[in-house]
């Protein structure tokens, strides 16, 4: 047994930025993991400030070589300002780059809504917790990942 125990180790990054969602997609994602089998202490935890922050978090996170996959959450909601454009598409693109480079599946729990509203129907209770399913997403490519 290795000194941190058996099975695949998942770690999730979150934005602190709209935290009253992203605090739920947190919820969402450790309730997928447990759901499907992963224990609690399997999971580590870390935020950042904002979802630009995302990609270079979950690269260093990949990067240890401890997680079968790294879950983003973020909640980047369109203003009245361009600045959603280059947050949300920084972070998407961010977070495929880290996938590519570092051959971890990371995955993009992060929501780009047009208003507040829908960001909490993407982030209420059970599977249509965008936290949720991107935990599912986790598991799945980790186990798809390490058979390939
Ligand atoms: N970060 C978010 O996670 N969501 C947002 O909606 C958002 N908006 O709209 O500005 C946001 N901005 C902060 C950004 O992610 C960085 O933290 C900041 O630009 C510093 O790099």
């Amino acid at each position: 047994m290795s000194p941190e125990g058996d099975g695949p180790r998942f770690a999730i990054a979150a934005a602190r930025f709209n935290e009253f969602i992203t605090s739920s997609l947190m919820r969402g994602a450790r309730e997928g993991l447990t759901a499907n089998g992963i224990e609690e202490s399997r999971i580590d935890a870390v935020w950042v400030p904002g979802a630009f922050e995302l990609p270079l978090t979950a690269k260093r996170l990949a990067q240890t070589g401890r997680y079968a996959a790294v879950i983003c959450l973020g909640a980047v909601i369109r203003g009245d300002t361009p600045h959603f454009d280059y947050v949300s598409s920084g972070a998407a693109h961010g977070i495929v780059q880290a996938g590519l480079l570092t051959d971890v599946p990371i995955i993009f729990g992060v929501l780009t809504t047009d208003t507040v509203a829908q960001a909490m129907e993407r982030s209420g209770d059970g599977p249509s917790n965008k936290g949720y399913d991107a935990a599912l997403t986790a598991v799945e490519m980790a186990g798809l990942l390490k058979d390939l």
